[in-house]
């Protein structure tokens, strides 16, 4: 499998998942500003909105969204125990990447660390943090995971909220969060992933300043 991915980005959910199930993976850098493959050429012919993640399988098709992406990974690798299989499991799995993807990712991130958004985004994305953290702290207080275990969810989720202080979210007035947060960065899965992306992101932003 080859994953499309760029440092640091919500790609790096697949990337976690692919080390906690030990998988071999290709991975592929792509530069979302300009929509180039960092080995050269036009991103876009992989994904024509120049998003990552994209994952091409071992059959060779390509998959998008991390919410399509992450239980399919979960569901290649099963003995990893990454997605639970049972209906009420599954259903509550989507719920969160649901969440995660809609109203976290897309509702507060997104806006808050573009620097094209325009500041009505920002200000709306910025009305919309406090309840959706609220959630999240009712939920993880007293829990170690969102599901029962670690899932994919878990490696979506700890991506997202590692974008928190870039954007000038502090977590400590949601103390579960925070607890839940540096307790993920210190599974190996994700301080692996995260510790070469950020040399990789290290490095990308070199090469900008240089540019
Ligand atoms: N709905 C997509 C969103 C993916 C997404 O927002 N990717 C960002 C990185 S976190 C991206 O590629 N941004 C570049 C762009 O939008 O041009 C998914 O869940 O996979």
């Amino acid at each position: 499998m080859n994953l499309y991915f760029a440092p640091l980005a919500c790609s790096m959910s697949t990337r976690i998942a692919f080390y906690e199930a030990g998988a071999t993976a290709q991975f592929t850098q792509v530069d979302t500003r300009h929509k180039l493959l960092a080995e050269g050429g036009d991103f876009r012919a992989v994904n024509p909105i120049g998003q990552v993640p994209v994952l091409r399988t071992e059959d060779g098709w390509l998959l998008t969204e991390n919410a399509a992406i992450l239980p399919y990974v979960a569901d290649r690798f099963p003995e990893a125990g990454l997605a639970p299989a049972d209906p009420a499991g599954r259903a509550r799995l989507q719920q969160w990447l649901g969440f995660i993807g809609t109203e976290l990712h897309k509702a507060v991130f997104t806006p808050l660390l573009d620097p094209a958004a325009p500041e009505g985004a920002k200000a709306y994305a910025r009305s919309k943090t406090a309840s959706r953290l609220d959630a999240l702290q009712q939920h993880l207080a007293g829990r170690e995971y969102l599901l029962d275990c670690f899932s994919v969810a878990d490696a979506y989720l700890v991506t997202v909220l590692n974008w928190a202080p870039y954007c000038g979210i502090d977590l400590a007035p949601w103390p579960a969060v925070a607890a839940y947060q540096q307790r993920l960065l210190q599974r190996p899965s994700v301080a692996r992933a995260l510790g070469e992306e950020m040399a990789l992101y290290k490095e990308e932003q070199r090469h900008r300043a240089q540019a």
